[in-house]
């Protein structure tokens, strides 16, 4: 068995030069437990290089995500400045190895937040809630992976764009989500779709979190998971996000 540390170079290196590797679950299994570690080890990695960590990402949040990639475990994964994109702006896909796009709402935090908290205790240390669109990419050849093989490769973080934020009180319950690729709507879903509520996808978040020994900070981006499957992204596409008294975001895709 490899150790952690070389597995988190692996996947760093992996994501750095955007190519793809082989699954650790066809020869050497990572547990839960092992993957987080890898995780947090390839984070470092990035830190060392100058990124910032800017908050969390809550994967497999909804069906149609687990169904995409037959995984049905919630998982999450650590967002950077780096991967940041500006609202309206061209991604260049050239140092992605076959990124996907899907429909989020983000939160931004305007407290702490970490542990057993409920959905109540959960919005109220939240600043604002946007439209946001994540940018995926599995390093693993064609997509695939097992539970431990994603969370080792940070859950497939790789971009995000995000809208113009709201205010916290606005009820995203059950917002309608259209997203389309070059004006014809690709996507279609609801807020729902995610837990049930998003609010449940940030409950999980401060669990998880708190597993790891870390919490949600002020200023903290959370990204709840995708309310529809994800679509592969190819050069030249425009890419926009509607979601119902949000509003609206996007980018187009360059090489
Ligand atoms: C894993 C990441 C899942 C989401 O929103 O469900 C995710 C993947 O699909 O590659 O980001
Ligand atoms: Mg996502």
């Amino acid at each position: 068995m490899m150790n952690l540390a070389k597995i988190a170079e692996i996947v760093d290196e992996a994501a750095r030069l955007g190519h793809e590797i082989e699954q650790f679950s066809d020869t050497a299994p990572l547990g839960i437990a092992e993957a987080y570690a890898v995780q947090a080890l390839s984070l470092q990695r990035r830190y060392a290089r100058g990124e910032k960590r800017v908050g969390i990402k809550m994967g497999l949040t909804s069906r149609a995500k687990m169904v995409q990639v037959g995984v049905s475990d919630v998982i999450w994964g650590r967002l950077t400045d780096a991967m940041r994109e500006k609202e309206g702006g061209t991604v260049s896909i050239g140092r992605f190895v076959h990124p996907r796009v899907e429909p989020e709402i983000a939160f931004l935090m305007k407290r702490p937040l970490s542990g057993n908290v409920s959905a109540m205790e959960a919005m109220e240390a939240v600043a604002a809630v946007a439209p946001a669109l994540e940018i995926i990419d599995s390093r693993y050849k064609a997509f695939k992976f097992d539970l431990g093989d994603v969370i080792a490769d940070n859950s497939s973080s790789s971009g995000f764009v995000i809208g113009q934020w709201s205010d916290r009180t606005v009820d995203i319950a059950n917002l309608g989500m259209v997203m389309s690729v070059d004006g014809r709507a690709a996507e279609i879903g609801s807020s729902a779709a995610i837990l049930g509520h998003p609010v449940r996808s940030l409950v999980a978040a401060a669990r998880m979190v708190a597993e790891a020994g870390e919490r949600l900070d002020e200023g903290d981006i959370v990204l709840a998971g995708g309310a529809t499957a994800a679509v592969p992204l190819k050069v030249g596409q425009a890419i926009n996000l509607e979601v119902e008294k949000l509003g609206f975001v996007s980018f187009n895709v360059g090489e």
